[in-house]
């Protein structure tokens, strides 16, 4: 399998998040890509490859311009007021507040964020626009008759919306790529979502539309991030009604709950007829992730990939979480392996 990669990750390193009430190192840190290229390289999984630009439109195609140019601009506009630190929105226009956009930099901040666990560092922008040219170089590399591509992307993206960032996520990679096969000409697309996290950011930019099926496979957002989206009763809205699948899992849960619901996913896309299949791959289901609360073990990554070849569609990987960084690699790569192997 062909890989994706771009150096240009290591320009994004947040210093640190607010955890437990305690400031620690941020979770999402270069080291894990870094783990994954080389387990790519260990298990010989083929070519890697440097991303081409194919600059901002279809980027443009999923986030907003002026979310774009925002996050384009924020880190200058920070230097220019004598400072180094990281760059985090603190207020947020929630309920009783009204969603006006403020001029000032972390009122802007807090309208194009959902959390306080994006982290812009004076080279975020670039890390995440190259992010974004592995997700389309990799779905590139499909369009010209790859049946499978892996896009080591970092930072990761299926929570990042139109214009919101948020949980470690600035650019929606996968949906960007998506994006891109239905402009080649694709009349359908199916985005699994196997990262423990809702990708909350893919479900709302695809709610209302029937071209793209989302499933999702993650910790019930009654007890886990992001909380306020992923529930089993979002089911998509409008002409996008049935074209979205939550199927939130209890802590604790280990391969026979979650291949059960693997199962359930595989259904509803293979009946859905997609042209091509995205992955948001994340790993943080694995049982010793320090901020996730499933039980996977490294050999279960195997089956999840088999699985999903047997659905014998053109599908493209794409890189979300997984923070147990010793294991990150071992457990992306059983996946594709596991892929490549059926
Ligand atoms: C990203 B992905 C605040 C951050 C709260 C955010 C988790 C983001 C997970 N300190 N936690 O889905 O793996
Ligand atoms: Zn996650």
């Amino acid at each position: 399998m062909l890989t994706l990669y771009s150096d240009d990750h290591h320009l994004h390193h947040g210093r640190c998040e607010l955890i437990d009430g305690e400031l620690k190192p941020c979770f999402e840190m270069p080291s894990r890509a870094d783990h994954v290229l080389q387990r790519v390289k260990d298990q010989a999984l083929g070519e890697v490859r440097a991303p081409t630009d194919f600059g901002r439109a279809p980027i443009e195609r999923i986030h907003s311009a002026d979310y774009l140019a925002f996050f384009e601009g924020a880190w200058a506009r920070w230097a220019k007021l004598g400072k180094d630190g990281d760059l985090l929105p603190f207020t947020w226009p929630a309920r009783t507040l009204r969603g006006v956009l403020p001029d000032s930099l972390h009122g802007q901040l807090g309208y194009y964020s959902f959390d306080g666990g994006a982290p812009i560092t004076a080279g975020t922008w670039r890390a995440a626009y190259s992010a974004a040219q592995v997700a389309l170089s990799a779905q590139r590399a499909m369009a010209d008759g790859a049946r499978s591509a892996f896009a080591l992307c970092r930072p990761p993206g299926h929570h990042a919306a139109s214009d919101l960032m948020g949980g470690y996520c600035y650019l929606n990679n996968a949906a960007i790529a998506a994006q891109a096969f239905l402009d080649q000409g694709a009349a359908r697309v199916a985005i699994l979502d196997v990262d423990y996290h809702h990708g909350n950011g893919t479900q709302s930019i695809f709610y209302d539309r029937a071209d793209v099926l989302f499933a999702s496979i993650h910790g019930d957002p009654r007890f886990e991030f992001p909380f306020f989206l992923g529930y089993a009763d979002e089911t998509g809205a409008g002409a996008g009604e049935g074209f979205n699948l939550n199927l939130p899992l209890a802590a604790g849960s280990a391969w026979d709950a979650w291949g059960a619901a693997l199962e359930s996913a595989c259904q509803r896309i293979a009946a859905y007829a997609p042209d091509a299949l995205i992955v948001s791959l994340g790993v943080d289901t694995f049982k010793e992730d320090p901020i996730s609360q499933f039980k996977l073990d490294s050999p279960d990554y195997l089956r999840m990939g088999e699985r999903i070849a047997r659905l014998g569609k053109p599908t493209l990987f794409v890189m979300e979480g997984g923070y147990a960084v010793a294991e990150i690699g071992i457990n992306a790569v059983n996946v594709l392996e596991g892929f490549e192997g059926a």
